[in-house]
């Protein structure tokens, strides 16, 4: 078993890596906020909710482009690359999950819940985490046994166990046919029906997950979202003393498209009893 004095070298070799990133996200939102105010080019993809604008794409290639110079051994996931066929698989080797604009409908609408997201995993362990609300400037970051910090202030997740005092987030996904908006309304009514103080959906997967690393929120799930929505939030919360799990129950699994993130293990299991499964394809399926 590797000594903590090993595990301190070990991790240390990442640090260089998220400043990286850090400075990466902020040149990345910097483009972001200049688009924001402008018209903007739609197109869709898996589905007719399911959209994407050419700065989605510009915001990847400079983001990856820009990763690859400095580390051209390293491995890249992207919402984009995948979405243009990539496999979406993950090795032992070094690998940056990106996605470039978390919260697309809303940039297109121009309602201000826009992030980047940059994860980064090492033998499929995750190492880091970098969240950049582009319009707030707010920066989240987190590494491996580091904590997590918003703009360099210590997170701490809520202590709430209490289901009838919790304030939870979700999302709706992309699917939208009858029998999944069923399952979707069903797990809602249920955790209502619970007394929570009240459920929001803010269109960012990545900045509702920051909010449960803040204690804002007690607690978030979903069915749908993919793993660059889910890399770099999972150890910002971990490292906020925070939970993330698989909706079974289970531990997370990066690639199965569901989440259960909550400051407390009880509120993160509740909720896992508590809501109906919506099964998506696995974001690995055509990686072998
Ligand atoms: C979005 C996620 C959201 C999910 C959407 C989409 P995008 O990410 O933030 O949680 O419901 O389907 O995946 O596409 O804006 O990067």
């Amino acid at each position: 078993m590797a000594s903590s004095e090993e595990n301190e070298m070990y991790s240390k070799q990442w640090e260089g890596c998220m400043e990286i990133a850090v400075q990466t996200a902020r040149t990345a939102g910097q483009v972001i906020r200049e688009a924001f105010k402008h018209e903007k080019e739609v197109s869709t993809k898996s589905s007719p909710v399911d959209l994407v604008t050419e700065t989605d794409r510009l915001v990847e290639d400079l983001i990856i482009s820009s990763l690859r110079e400095k580390y051209p051994s390293h491995r890249f996931i992207g919402e984009e690359s995948s979405a243009a066929g990539e496999k979406c698989l993950l090795t032992d080797n070094p690998t940056w999950i990106i996605d470039p604009i978390d919260g697309t409908c809303n940039f297109i609408h121009s309602f201000p819940m826009v992030a980047v997201s940059i994860g980064f995993a090492v033998n499929k362990e995750l190492e880091f985490g970098v969240i950049y609300h582009c319009l707030d400037e707010n920066l989240y970051t987190a590494r491996k046994g580091h904590g997590a910090f918003c703009n360099g202030i210590q997170l701490q997740v809520s202590k709430e166990t209490d289901m009838s005092k919790a304030l939870i987030l979700t999302e709706i996904g992309a699917k939208r046919d009858p029998a999944t908006l069923k399952i979707f309304s069903g797990n809602m009514e249920r955790l209502l029906k619970a007394q929570v103080h009240g459920i929001r959906v803010i269109g960012s997967a990545t900045l509702a997950l920051c909010q449960v690393a803040s204690g804002a929120a007690d607690a978030y799930y979903q069915f749908g979202l993919h793993c660059w929505d889910i890399a770099a939030a999972a150890v910002i919360i971990r490292e906020a003393g925070g939970n993330v799990i698989d909706t079974s129950g289970g531990p997370l699994d990066l690639m199965s498209r569901r989440i259960v993130a909550a400051g407390t293990v009880e509120m993160a299991h509740y909720i896992a009893r508590e809501i109906q499964t919506i099964t998506y394809e696995r974001d690995d399926h055509n990686a072998n």
